[in-house]
């Protein structure tokens, strides 16, 4: 005989930390033409151009800019794509990623 209607269950409700995000930080340098990086943000990280212009302008004037929130191998994995095409073009753009908090 199935005692599956009377029969008391328990229920182990596990907490699930979300992931920490990371952000992926564009570094301005002399050397980089303005419309590589703007390519880069647009090719790497699928920005559209005026999103693409807009962090560009910022790390411009700044110094750097925040260019978008992913999870941690994923940040990584983006910047060291970005890093490997400017190095493949000669250029020394830079990015770096970093925790939030
Ligand atoms: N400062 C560069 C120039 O004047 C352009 C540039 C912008 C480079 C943003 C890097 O993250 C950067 N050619």
């Amino acid at each position: 005989m199935s005692d599956i209607s009377t029969k008391q269950r328990t229920e182990t409700r596990v907490k699930t930390e979300r992931p920490k995000l990371h952000k992926v930080i564009l570094l301005n340098d002399d050397y980089t033409p303005r419309e590589f990086v703007v390519k880069v943000l647009q090719s790497v990280f699928r920005l559209s151009e005026p999103q693409a212009q807009s962090v560009m302008m910022t790390a411009h004037q700044k110094g750097a800019a925040v260019i978008a929130v992913y999870t941690q191998e994923i940040a990584e994995t983006k910047a060291e794509e970005a890093i490997a095409l400017s190095q493949h073009f000669g250029f020394p753009l830079m990015l770096t990623t970093e925790p939030e908090e």
